[in-house]
Protein backbone atom coordinates (compact mmCIF):
# COMPACT_ATOMS: atom_id res chain seq x y z
CA UNK A 1 0.00 0.00 0.00
CA UNK A 2 1.41 3.33 -0.81
CA UNK A 3 0.62 4.86 2.70
CA UNK A 4 3.56 4.32 5.20
CA UNK A 5 2.48 7.19 7.42
CA UNK A 6 -1.42 7.98 8.04
CA UNK A 7 -1.93 10.96 10.57
CA UNK A 8 -5.29 11.63 12.13
CA UNK A 9 -6.16 14.44 13.17
CA UNK A 10 -8.60 14.65 16.17
CA UNK A 11 -7.97 12.08 18.84
CA UNK A 12 -12.10 11.92 20.22
CA UNK A 13 -14.47 9.03 19.76
CA UNK A 14 -13.85 8.50 16.22
CA UNK A 15 -10.09 9.50 15.78
CA UNK A 16 -8.60 7.67 18.21
CA UNK A 17 -10.26 4.32 17.62
CA UNK A 18 -9.68 5.11 13.77
CA UNK A 19 -5.73 5.69 14.82
CA UNK A 20 -5.61 2.65 16.90
CA UNK A 21 -6.94 0.14 14.28
CA UNK A 22 -4.91 1.45 11.69
CA UNK A 23 -1.76 1.29 14.42
CA UNK A 24 -3.15 -2.25 14.79
CA UNK A 25 -2.67 -3.05 11.06
CA UNK A 26 1.29 -1.96 11.41
CA UNK A 27 1.07 1.33 10.01
CA UNK A 28 2.59 4.36 11.08
CA UNK A 29 0.28 6.22 13.08
CA UNK A 30 0.73 9.62 14.11
CA UNK A 31 -2.24 11.12 15.66
CA UNK A 32 -3.05 14.97 16.17
CA UNK A 33 -4.74 16.59 19.26
CA UNK A 34 -4.89 20.35 20.50
CA UNK A 35 -5.12 18.39 24.06
CA UNK A 36 -1.95 18.12 25.50
CA UNK A 37 -3.96 16.44 28.34
CA UNK A 38 -5.28 14.00 25.77
CA UNK A 39 -1.88 13.57 23.59
CA UNK A 40 0.03 12.67 26.85
CA UNK A 41 -2.67 9.90 27.81
CA UNK A 42 -2.14 7.96 24.68
CA UNK A 43 1.33 8.39 24.54
CA UNK A 44 1.04 6.69 28.07
CA UNK A 45 -0.68 3.60 26.43
CA UNK A 46 -4.07 4.87 28.26
CA UNK A 47 -6.94 6.75 27.01
CA UNK A 48 -9.36 9.05 27.97
CA UNK A 49 -12.32 8.19 26.38
CA UNK A 50 -15.05 5.20 27.41
CA UNK A 51 -15.30 2.56 24.97
CA UNK A 52 -15.23 -0.66 25.08
CA UNK A 53 -11.93 -2.50 24.31
CA UNK A 54 -10.11 0.80 23.31
CA UNK A 55 -7.85 0.86 26.16
CA UNK A 56 -6.32 -2.50 25.32
CA UNK A 57 -5.77 -1.71 21.14
CA UNK A 58 -4.52 1.30 22.12
CA UNK A 59 -2.30 0.31 24.88
CA UNK A 60 -0.98 -2.23 22.23
CA UNK A 61 -0.64 -0.02 19.35
CA UNK A 62 1.66 2.82 21.77
CA UNK A 63 3.73 -0.17 22.92
CA UNK A 64 4.71 -1.56 19.95
CA UNK A 65 5.18 1.49 18.58
CA UNK A 66 2.69 1.95 15.92
CA UNK A 67 0.84 4.90 17.29
CA UNK A 68 2.29 7.97 18.61
CA UNK A 69 0.17 11.48 19.28
CA UNK A 70 1.60 15.09 19.52
CA UNK A 71 -0.33 18.44 19.63
CA UNK A 72 1.65 19.68 16.67
CA UNK A 73 0.71 18.12 13.05
CA UNK A 74 3.61 16.26 11.27
CA UNK A 75 4.41 14.99 7.60
CA UNK A 76 2.27 12.09 6.32
CA UNK A 77 0.94 10.23 3.22
CA UNK A 78 -2.51 10.20 4.52
CA UNK A 79 -4.62 13.02 7.10
CA UNK A 80 -7.93 12.11 8.36
CA UNK A 81 -9.38 14.61 9.71
CA UNK A 82 -12.13 13.70 12.51
CA UNK A 83 -12.12 16.37 14.51
CA UNK A 84 -16.12 17.83 16.06
CA UNK A 85 -18.44 19.50 13.85
CA UNK A 86 -21.61 20.97 16.08
CA UNK A 87 -23.69 23.71 15.72
CA UNK A 88 -24.05 27.05 16.70
CA UNK A 89 -26.36 29.83 17.17
CA UNK A 90 -29.47 28.96 15.85
CA UNK A 91 -28.27 25.23 14.44
CA UNK A 92 -26.00 26.52 12.13
CA UNK A 93 -23.12 24.06 11.69
CA UNK A 94 -19.89 25.00 13.26
CA UNK A 95 -17.11 24.48 11.00
CA UNK A 96 -14.13 26.46 12.82
CA UNK A 97 -12.50 23.00 14.00
CA UNK A 98 -12.68 21.72 10.11
CA UNK A 99 -10.75 25.16 9.71
CA UNK A 100 -8.31 25.05 12.14
CA UNK A 101 -7.58 21.34 11.11
CA UNK A 102 -7.21 22.20 7.74
CA UNK A 103 -4.96 24.89 8.64
CA UNK A 104 -2.82 22.71 11.12
CA UNK A 105 -2.42 20.38 8.34
CA UNK A 106 -1.71 22.54 5.38
CA UNK A 107 2.18 23.30 5.98
CA UNK A 108 3.09 19.63 6.09
CA UNK A 109 1.45 18.81 2.98
CA UNK A 110 3.38 17.33 0.08
CA UNK A 111 2.78 16.39 -3.23
CA UNK A 112 0.81 12.95 -3.77
CA UNK A 113 -0.89 13.00 -0.24
CA UNK A 114 -4.42 12.67 0.59
CA UNK A 115 -6.77 14.54 2.93
CA UNK A 116 -9.73 12.81 4.42
CA UNK A 117 -12.92 14.53 6.32
CA UNK A 118 -14.18 12.17 8.51
CA UNK A 119 -16.30 14.40 10.42
CA UNK A 120 -20.28 14.68 10.23
CA UNK A 121 -20.20 17.17 7.81
CA UNK A 122 -22.99 19.83 6.17
CA UNK A 123 -22.91 19.04 2.52
CA UNK A 124 -20.05 21.13 1.20
CA UNK A 125 -18.01 20.98 3.89
CA UNK A 126 -15.43 18.66 1.70
CA UNK A 127 -15.37 21.52 -0.65
CA UNK A 128 -14.88 24.32 1.64
CA UNK A 129 -11.90 22.02 3.55
CA UNK A 130 -10.04 21.73 -0.28
CA UNK A 131 -10.47 25.37 -0.11
CA UNK A 132 -8.92 26.23 2.71
CA UNK A 133 -6.07 24.02 2.24
CA UNK A 134 -5.43 25.25 -1.64
CA UNK A 135 -5.63 28.92 0.21
CA UNK A 136 -3.11 28.03 2.85
CA UNK A 137 -1.15 26.46 0.16
CA UNK A 138 -0.74 28.03 -3.20
CA UNK A 139 2.17 25.44 -4.26
CA UNK A 140 0.17 22.68 -4.26
CA UNK A 141 -2.87 21.96 -6.72
CA UNK A 142 -5.61 20.41 -5.59
CA UNK A 143 -9.05 18.57 -7.24
CA UNK A 144 -11.35 21.57 -7.62
CA UNK A 145 -9.13 23.42 -9.84
CA UNK A 146 -6.97 20.35 -11.37
CA UNK A 147 -9.16 17.57 -11.18
CA UNK A 148 -7.35 14.66 -11.42
CA UNK A 149 -4.07 16.24 -12.21
CA UNK A 150 -4.11 17.39 -8.89
CA UNK A 151 -1.22 17.31 -6.22
CA UNK A 152 -3.69 16.81 -3.37
CA UNK A 153 -6.44 14.29 -3.17
CA UNK A 154 -9.71 15.09 -1.12
CA UNK A 155 -12.17 12.73 -0.28
CA UNK A 156 -15.20 12.88 1.71
CA UNK A 157 -15.67 9.39 4.16
CA UNK A 158 -18.08 9.88 6.94
CA UNK A 159 -17.70 7.55 9.92
CA UNK A 160 -21.07 5.32 10.91
CA UNK A 161 -19.91 3.31 13.91
CA UNK A 162 -22.50 2.85 16.86
CA UNK A 163 -20.83 4.34 20.34
CA UNK A 164 -20.39 1.11 22.40
CA UNK A 165 -19.34 -1.06 19.63
CA UNK A 166 -16.95 1.03 17.55
CA UNK A 167 -14.13 -1.23 17.29
CA UNK A 168 -16.58 -3.73 15.48
CA UNK A 169 -18.44 -1.62 13.56
CA UNK A 170 -15.16 0.80 11.94
CA UNK A 171 -14.11 -2.81 10.59
CA UNK A 172 -17.21 -4.47 9.79
CA UNK A 173 -19.39 -2.14 8.29
CA UNK A 174 -19.59 -0.68 4.94
CA UNK A 175 -17.41 2.39 3.83
CA UNK A 176 -19.02 5.45 1.88
CA UNK A 177 -15.89 7.11 0.45
CA UNK A 178 -16.58 10.33 -1.62
CA UNK A 179 -13.74 11.26 -3.76
CA UNK A 180 -14.13 15.00 -4.94
CA UNK A 181 -12.58 12.99 -8.08
CA UNK A 182 -12.50 8.94 -9.30
CA UNK A 183 -8.70 8.79 -8.26
CA UNK A 184 -9.49 10.42 -4.98
CA UNK A 185 -11.77 7.85 -4.07
CA UNK A 186 -9.79 5.06 -5.27
CA UNK A 187 -7.20 6.69 -3.15
CA UNK A 188 -9.15 6.64 -0.13
CA UNK A 189 -10.57 2.59 -0.96
CA UNK A 190 -6.72 1.92 -0.68
CA UNK A 191 -6.15 3.49 2.07
CA UNK A 192 -9.56 1.89 4.04
CA UNK A 193 -8.95 -1.56 2.62
CA UNK A 194 -5.90 -1.62 5.43
CA UNK A 195 -8.99 -2.42 8.05
CA UNK A 196 -12.25 -1.95 6.54
CA UNK A 197 -13.78 -5.73 5.72
CA UNK A 198 -17.30 -4.31 5.00
CA UNK A 199 -17.69 -2.83 0.88
CA UNK A 200 -16.10 0.76 0.03
CA UNK A 201 -18.81 2.01 -1.97
CA UNK A 202 -17.89 4.81 -4.21
CA UNK A 203 -19.60 8.24 -4.93
CA UNK A 204 -18.92 11.95 -4.61
CA UNK A 205 -18.22 14.21 -1.89
CA UNK A 206 -21.38 15.64 -1.43
CA UNK A 207 -23.33 12.50 -1.93
CA UNK A 208 -21.06 11.10 1.01
CA UNK A 209 -21.70 14.07 3.10
CA UNK A 210 -25.52 13.86 2.31
CA UNK A 211 -25.95 10.24 2.96
CA UNK A 212 -24.20 10.34 6.93
CA UNK A 213 -26.80 12.90 7.51
CA UNK A 214 -30.09 11.10 5.64
CA UNK A 215 -29.11 7.87 8.07
CA UNK A 216 -29.20 10.30 11.39
CA UNK A 217 -31.89 11.91 9.95
CA UNK A 218 -33.68 8.46 8.97
CA UNK A 219 -33.32 7.47 12.84
CA UNK A 220 -34.69 10.55 14.32
CA UNK A 221 -37.68 10.92 12.22
CA UNK A 222 -38.51 7.55 13.24
CA UNK A 223 -37.85 8.05 16.54
CA UNK A 224 -39.81 11.36 16.17
CA UNK A 225 -43.00 8.85 14.96
CA UNK A 226 -42.25 6.63 17.80
CA UNK A 227 -42.47 9.70 20.14
CA UNK A 228 -45.26 11.09 18.71
CA UNK A 229 -47.33 7.84 18.70
CA UNK A 230 -46.27 8.05 22.46
CA UNK A 231 -47.97 10.85 23.33
CA UNK A 232 -50.79 10.10 20.75
CA UNK A 233 -51.44 6.79 23.14
CA UNK A 234 -51.05 8.16 26.60
CA UNK A 235 -54.12 10.00 25.40
CA UNK A 236 -56.16 7.34 24.18
CA UNK A 237 -55.20 4.60 27.09
CA UNK A 238 -53.27 2.56 24.69
CA UNK A 239 -49.90 0.59 25.37
CA UNK A 240 -47.66 2.27 22.84
CA UNK A 241 -44.82 -0.35 23.35
CA UNK A 242 -47.29 -3.29 22.68
CA UNK A 243 -48.77 -1.35 19.94
CA UNK A 244 -45.27 -1.24 18.10
CA UNK A 245 -44.74 -4.72 18.84
CA UNK A 246 -47.95 -5.54 17.20
CA UNK A 247 -47.17 -2.82 14.05
CA UNK A 248 -44.07 -4.11 13.44
CA UNK A 249 -44.99 -7.78 13.23
CA UNK A 250 -46.38 -6.21 9.58
CA UNK A 251 -43.45 -7.51 7.14
CA UNK A 252 -43.03 -3.84 5.65
CA UNK A 253 -43.22 -1.60 9.53
CA UNK A 254 -39.99 -1.15 11.31
CA UNK A 255 -40.68 1.48 14.72
CA UNK A 256 -38.63 2.68 16.79
CA UNK A 257 -38.94 2.99 20.33
CA UNK A 258 -39.88 6.02 21.91
CA UNK A 259 -38.69 7.60 25.33
CA UNK A 260 -37.45 10.76 26.85
CA UNK A 261 -36.01 12.41 24.06
CA UNK A 262 -33.53 11.83 21.26
CA UNK A 263 -29.91 12.41 22.76
CA UNK A 264 -26.24 11.93 21.87
CA UNK A 265 -23.72 13.72 19.69
CA UNK A 266 -25.18 12.50 16.45
CA UNK A 267 -28.93 11.59 15.90
CA UNK A 268 -30.06 15.18 17.53
CA UNK A 269 -27.60 17.02 15.72
CA UNK A 270 -27.32 15.73 12.20
CA UNK A 271 -30.47 16.58 10.96
CA UNK A 272 -30.10 20.38 11.33
CA UNK A 273 -27.24 20.07 8.87
CA UNK A 274 -29.90 19.42 6.22
CA UNK A 275 -32.55 21.94 7.86
CA UNK A 276 -29.78 24.87 7.47
CA UNK A 277 -28.91 24.10 4.12
CA UNK A 278 -32.24 23.32 2.96
CA UNK A 279 -34.88 25.29 5.44
CA UNK A 280 -37.32 25.75 2.74
CA UNK A 281 -37.52 21.94 1.81
CA UNK A 282 -36.73 19.96 4.74
CA UNK A 283 -39.85 20.14 6.26
CA UNK A 284 -40.50 16.58 7.91
CA UNK A 285 -36.48 16.50 8.82
CA UNK A 286 -37.21 19.88 11.15
CA UNK A 287 -40.70 18.86 12.70
CA UNK A 288 -39.20 15.13 13.55
CA UNK A 289 -36.36 17.44 15.30
CA UNK A 290 -38.55 19.71 16.96
CA UNK A 291 -41.21 16.85 18.21
CA UNK A 292 -38.04 14.75 19.88
CA UNK A 293 -37.13 17.89 21.60
CA UNK A 294 -40.28 18.80 23.01
CA UNK A 295 -40.30 15.18 24.17
CA UNK A 296 -38.26 16.13 27.53
CA UNK A 297 -40.81 18.49 28.42
CA UNK A 298 -44.02 16.38 27.93
CA UNK A 299 -41.95 14.13 30.34
CA UNK A 300 -41.42 16.90 33.13
CA UNK A 301 -45.13 17.69 33.07
CA UNK A 302 -46.14 14.01 33.60
CA UNK A 303 -43.81 14.51 36.40
CA UNK A 304 -45.76 17.39 37.61
CA UNK A 305 -49.34 15.56 37.36
CA UNK A 306 -47.98 13.21 39.03
CA UNK A 307 -46.64 14.92 42.48
CA UNK A 308 -49.91 16.39 42.07
CA UNK A 309 -52.04 13.17 42.43
CA UNK A 310 -49.24 12.10 44.98
CA UNK A 311 -50.39 15.57 47.06
CA UNK A 312 -54.02 14.74 46.65
CA UNK A 313 -54.14 11.32 48.07
CA UNK A 314 -51.89 11.97 50.86
CA UNK A 315 -53.46 15.41 52.29
CA UNK A 316 -50.81 15.22 55.34
CA UNK A 317 -47.29 15.28 53.32
CA UNK A 318 -46.12 18.52 51.15
CA UNK A 319 -43.99 18.38 48.22
CA UNK A 320 -41.17 18.55 50.53
CA UNK A 321 -42.12 14.80 51.63
CA UNK A 322 -42.21 13.14 47.83
CA UNK A 323 -39.03 11.65 47.25
CA UNK A 324 -38.90 11.50 42.92
CA UNK A 325 -36.05 8.70 41.79
CA UNK A 326 -34.64 9.31 38.57
CA UNK A 327 -33.35 5.75 37.17
CA UNK A 328 -30.73 6.67 34.40
CA UNK A 329 -29.35 9.27 33.53
CA UNK A 330 -27.10 8.41 30.40
CA UNK A 331 -28.06 8.85 26.81
CA UNK A 332 -28.99 5.80 26.27
CA UNK A 333 -28.86 2.17 27.49
CA UNK A 334 -25.92 0.32 29.16
CA UNK A 335 -23.33 3.43 28.39
CA UNK A 336 -21.75 5.81 30.59
CA UNK A 337 -21.96 8.77 28.81
CA UNK A 338 -23.86 11.69 30.25
CA UNK A 339 -23.27 14.67 28.05
CA UNK A 340 -26.22 15.54 25.61
CA UNK A 341 -28.32 13.00 27.81
CA UNK A 342 -32.15 13.92 27.96
CA UNK A 343 -32.42 11.88 31.18
CA UNK A 344 -29.95 13.70 32.58
CA UNK A 345 -31.25 16.70 31.87
CA UNK A 346 -34.86 15.61 32.71
CA UNK A 347 -33.16 14.89 36.28
CA UNK A 348 -31.60 18.58 36.87
CA UNK A 349 -34.94 19.97 35.85
CA UNK A 350 -36.52 18.32 38.58
CA UNK A 351 -34.02 18.52 41.13
CA UNK A 352 -34.33 22.41 40.43
CA UNK A 353 -37.99 22.53 40.61
CA UNK A 354 -39.06 19.72 43.13
CA UNK A 355 -38.54 20.97 47.01
CA UNK A 356 -38.16 17.31 48.12
CA UNK A 357 -35.42 14.60 47.44
CA UNK A 358 -34.15 13.44 44.47
CA UNK A 359 -32.64 9.82 44.35
CA UNK A 360 -30.21 9.49 40.83
CA UNK A 361 -29.86 6.07 39.88
CA UNK A 362 -26.66 5.67 37.40
CA UNK A 363 -24.94 2.03 37.89
CA UNK A 364 -22.85 2.90 34.87
CA UNK A 365 -20.75 5.92 37.12
CA UNK A 366 -19.34 6.32 40.75
CA UNK A 367 -19.53 9.75 41.01
CA UNK A 368 -22.17 12.55 39.48
CA UNK A 369 -21.39 15.36 37.66
CA UNK A 370 -21.15 18.37 39.63
CA UNK A 371 -24.16 20.43 38.52
CA UNK A 372 -26.67 17.29 39.60
CA UNK A 373 -24.18 16.62 42.88
CA UNK A 374 -25.31 19.84 43.71
CA UNK A 375 -28.78 19.24 43.77
CA UNK A 376 -29.13 15.29 43.89
CA UNK A 377 -27.56 12.19 45.30
CA UNK A 378 -26.36 9.26 43.83
CA UNK A 379 -28.60 6.51 45.03
CA UNK A 380 -28.77 2.43 44.23
CA UNK A 381 -31.39 0.92 42.24
CA UNK A 382 -32.80 -0.91 46.04
CA UNK A 383 -32.22 2.28 48.17
CA UNK A 384 -33.93 4.27 45.54
CA UNK A 385 -36.83 1.65 44.97
CA UNK A 386 -37.22 1.32 48.89
CA UNK A 387 -37.05 5.27 49.35
CA UNK A 388 -39.41 6.83 46.53
CA UNK A 389 -42.50 8.14 46.21
CA UNK A 390 -42.44 8.85 42.73
CA UNK A 391 -40.00 6.89 40.10
CA UNK A 392 -39.08 8.27 36.63
CA UNK A 393 -37.98 5.30 34.20
CA UNK A 394 -35.58 7.05 31.98
CA UNK A 395 -33.29 4.85 30.45
CA UNK A 396 -33.35 1.28 29.57
CA UNK A 397 -30.28 0.34 31.32
CA UNK A 398 -29.66 -4.10 31.38
CA UNK A 399 -29.97 -3.35 34.98
CA UNK A 400 -33.39 -1.95 35.49
CA UNK A 401 -34.34 -4.72 32.93
CA UNK A 402 -33.38 -7.23 34.84
CA UNK A 403 -35.22 -5.97 38.10
CA UNK A 404 -38.59 -6.55 39.22
CA UNK A 405 -39.27 -2.98 39.91
CA UNK A 406 -42.89 -3.52 39.90
CA UNK A 407 -42.46 -6.17 42.79
CA UNK A 408 -39.74 -3.75 44.91
CA UNK A 409 -41.70 -0.55 45.34
CA UNK A 410 -44.83 0.70 46.26
CA UNK A 411 -44.13 4.01 43.92
CA UNK A 412 -46.05 5.20 41.27
CA UNK A 413 -43.68 4.90 38.02
CA UNK A 414 -43.98 6.68 35.15
CA UNK A 415 -42.33 4.72 32.63
CA UNK A 416 -40.31 6.77 29.27
CA UNK A 417 -38.69 3.49 27.91
CA UNK A 418 -41.11 0.94 28.32
CA UNK A 419 -39.51 -0.89 30.75
CA UNK A 420 -42.21 -2.03 32.76
CA UNK A 421 -44.89 -1.44 30.67
CA UNK A 422 -43.79 -3.37 27.88
N1 LIG B 1 -33.31 6.31 20.78
C1 LIG B 1 -34.66 6.24 21.04
N2 LIG B 1 -35.37 5.21 20.50
C2 LIG B 1 -34.77 4.26 19.72
C3 LIG B 1 -33.41 4.34 19.45
C4 LIG B 1 -32.69 5.39 20.00
O1 LIG B 1 -35.22 7.09 21.76
O2 LIG B 1 -35.49 3.35 19.29
C5 LIG B 1 -32.50 7.42 21.35
C6 LIG B 1 -31.42 6.94 22.30
O3 LIG B 1 -31.94 6.70 23.57
C7 LIG B 1 -30.45 8.09 22.25
C8 LIG B 1 -30.59 8.60 20.82
O4 LIG B 1 -31.79 8.07 20.32
O5 LIG B 1 -30.82 9.11 23.16
C9 LIG B 1 -29.45 8.25 19.89
O6 LIG B 1 -29.05 6.90 20.10
P1 LIG B 1 -28.76 5.90 18.90
O7 LIG B 1 -28.42 4.57 19.47
O8 LIG B 1 -29.88 5.93 17.94
O9 LIG B 1 -27.55 6.56 18.11
P2 LIG B 1 -26.08 7.11 18.44
O10 LIG B 1 -26.19 8.60 18.55
O11 LIG B 1 -25.43 6.39 19.56
O12 LIG B 1 -25.31 6.69 17.08
C10 LIG B 1 -25.84 7.06 15.82
C11 LIG B 1 -25.82 5.86 14.87
N3 LIG B 1 -26.58 6.16 13.66
C12 LIG B 1 -27.51 5.30 13.17
O13 LIG B 1 -27.78 4.27 13.72
C13 LIG B 1 -28.17 5.71 11.89
C14 LIG B 1 -24.39 5.51 14.51
O14 LIG B 1 -24.34 4.47 13.53
C15 LIG B 1 -23.66 6.74 13.96
O15 LIG B 1 -22.30 6.45 13.63
C16 LIG B 1 -23.67 7.78 15.06
O16 LIG B 1 -25.04 8.14 15.31
C17 LIG B 1 -22.88 8.99 14.56
O17 LIG B 1 -21.72 9.13 14.99
O18 LIG B 1 -23.38 9.73 13.71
Amino acid sequence: MPFQTISVIGLGYIGLPTAAVFASRKKKVIGVDVNQQAVDTINRGEIHIVEPDLDMVVHAAVVEGYLRATTVAEPADAFLIAVPTPFKGDHEPDLSYIESASKSIAPVLKKGDLVILESTSPVGATEQMAAWLAEARPDLTFPQTHGEASDIRVAHCPERVLPGHVLRELVQNDRVIGGMTPKCSEAAVALYKAFVEGDCVITNARTAEMCKLTENSFRDVNIAFANELSIICDKLDINVWELIRLANRHPRVNILQPGPGVGGHCIAVDPWFIVSKTPEQAQLIRTAREVNDRKPEWVLEKVRIAVGEILQQHPEKTARDVTIACLGLAFKPNIDDLRESPAAGITLEIASTHPGPILAVEPHIEELPAELAKKTNLASLENALAESDLIVLLVDHSEFKNTQIHGMTKARIIDTRGIISK
